[in-house]
C-alpha cells in the first residue's frame, strides 16, 4: 500500500511512525523546521533578537540545525573545532570540507569561527590523548573536555547569547538511558534542552533538535540536499553510547514512539521538579585562575588548563 502525505495526499516519502505521520518531501521539509520552532518556544531556548552560535561538525544534525535556524530567521553564526583527527580517514579535514560546502551551497557569506586545537594549544586531540593519562584510557574523554571548554569560551568571548548544538532525540535518549542505568543523579539534574548561563564565564546552551529522531534528521539532510560527513569519528566506533542507541532502537522497533515517550516523560518530570537538587547540594564551583571558566577543582587551574600545564612540565 502506498502511503499518502497527510497534508497533500501525494505519495509520502517519510513515515514518522512515532507521530503516525506520513509526509511528502515538501511537507516534511516544512514540518522539521516547524517542530524545531515549537521546541525553541516550549523550552524558551532563545529568541530572534538573540545572537546564536551553532556548533557544527560537518555531520547531518549540526548542518541541518544551522540551515533550519537560518530558514526560521534566527541570527545564527557557526563555529567549529579543527580537532586534528586523521586516523587514515582525514576525518577532521573531511568534516571541514563539508561545512565549507554547506555554506557555499546554501548560505554564502555566513560567519564561521574555526578554532584549530593544534595551532591554539600545540597539540591535536590524538596527540594530547596519547600524552595524558586521561587520554590514554579514552581519547573521547579528553576530546569532550576540550570541545566543551572551547565552545563555551568562544560563545562567551564573542558575546553570543546562546551556544546551540545538534543533539537529536537519539543522543538525548541514550544519555538519559545511561544516566538512569548508572543513577548519575548530578547528570540527570543537568540534562535539559537548555542550560542557563548561571555562573560567570558560562554561556547559555541549548539543543533545539532534542525532540527530532536521528533518522528524521538524516532524511531532512538528504531531502534538502545537504552533503554531510557519513563516517563516524574513528574513535566513536566502540563508544558505549552506540550500544545504548542500539538498545533503544530495538525498543523503538517494537513500540513506535517509545524513545520519544521515554525522553519527554523525563522532561515532564523535570518540569514538575523531580530532578532538582536542593540549593545546598549544588556542586561548589570556583573560577579557574587562568581561563576564567567555572571549575569543580578545589584549587588553581581547571581540568582543561591542567591538560596543557602538564605539557609544559614535560617540555621543561
Ligand atoms: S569527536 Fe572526539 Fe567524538 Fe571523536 S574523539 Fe570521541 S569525542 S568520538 S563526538
Ligand atoms: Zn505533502
Ligand atoms: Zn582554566
Amino acid at each position: 500500500m502506498i502511503l499518502k502525505c497527510r497534508k497533500c495526499h501525494e505519495p509520502a516519502v517519510v513515515n514518522m511512525r512515532q507521530h503516525k505521520l506520513p509526509l511528502c518531501a515538501a511537507h516534511f521539509l516544512e514540518w522539521i523546521p516547524e517542530q524545531t520552532q515549537r521546541t525553541i518556544e516550549k523550552y524558551r531556548l532563545f529568541t530572534r533578537t538573540d545572537r546564536v552560535l551553532v556548533a557544527v561538525s560537518g555531520g547531518k544534525d549540526s548542518l541541518s540545525l544551522w540551515d533550519i535556524l537560518k530558514q526560521l530567521g534566527y541570527q545564527a553564526d557557526g563555529m567549529t573545532l579543527q580537532l586534528g583527527i586523521d586516523e587514515g580517514l582525514q576525518y577532521s579535514d573531511q568534516s571541514h570540507h563539508f561545512i565549507e560546502k554547506f555554506i557555499g551551497d546554501f548560505w554564502p557569506g555566513s560567519i564561521l569561527h574555526t578554532v584549530d586545537v593544534k595551532s591554539a594549544y600545540g597539540e591535536s586531540i590524538p596527540e594530547v590523548a596519547r600524552r595524558t593519562d586521561r587520554g590514554n584510557a579514552r581519547p573521547c574523554s579528553v576530546c569532550g573536555l576540550i570541545k566543551r571548554h572551547e565552545m563555551n569560551r568562544l560563545a562567551h568571548e564573542l558575546g553570543y547569547d546562546v551556544l546551540v548544538t545538534g543533539h537529536n532525540l537519539d543522543d538525548e535518549a541514550s544519555v538519559l538511558w545511561s544516566n538512569v542505568l548508572n543513577w548519575q543523579i548530578d547528570s540527570l539534574v543537568r540534562q535539559a534542552p537548555i542550560l542557563p548561563a548561571d555562573r560567570p564565564g558560562l554561556a547559555r546552551k541549548a539543543k533545539p533538535l532534542c525532540r527530532c529522531y536521528e533518522r528524521d534528521m538524516a532524511a531532512y539532510a538528504v531531502l534538502r540536499g545537504i552533503a554531510y560527513i557519513y563516517d563516524e569519528c574513528p574513535f566513536a566506533l566502540h563508544a558505549t553510547s552506540l550500544q545504548h542507541k542500539a538498545a533503544l532502537n530495538d525498543l523503538e522497533n517494537k513500540h513506535a514512539g517509545a524513545k520519544l515517550q521515554f525522553y519527554l516523560g523525563f522532561l515532564n518530570a523535570r518540569e514538575r521538579g523531580l530532578f532538582t537538587l536542593p540549593e545546598e547540594d549544588a556542586p561548589a564551583l570556583r573560577t579557574c585562575e587562568r581561563c576564567g571558566q567555572p571549575t569543580g577543582t578545589t584549587a588553581g587551574l581547571c581540568t582543561f588548563c591542567r591538560l596543557w600545564d602538564k605539557k609544559q612540565a614535560v617540555v621543561k
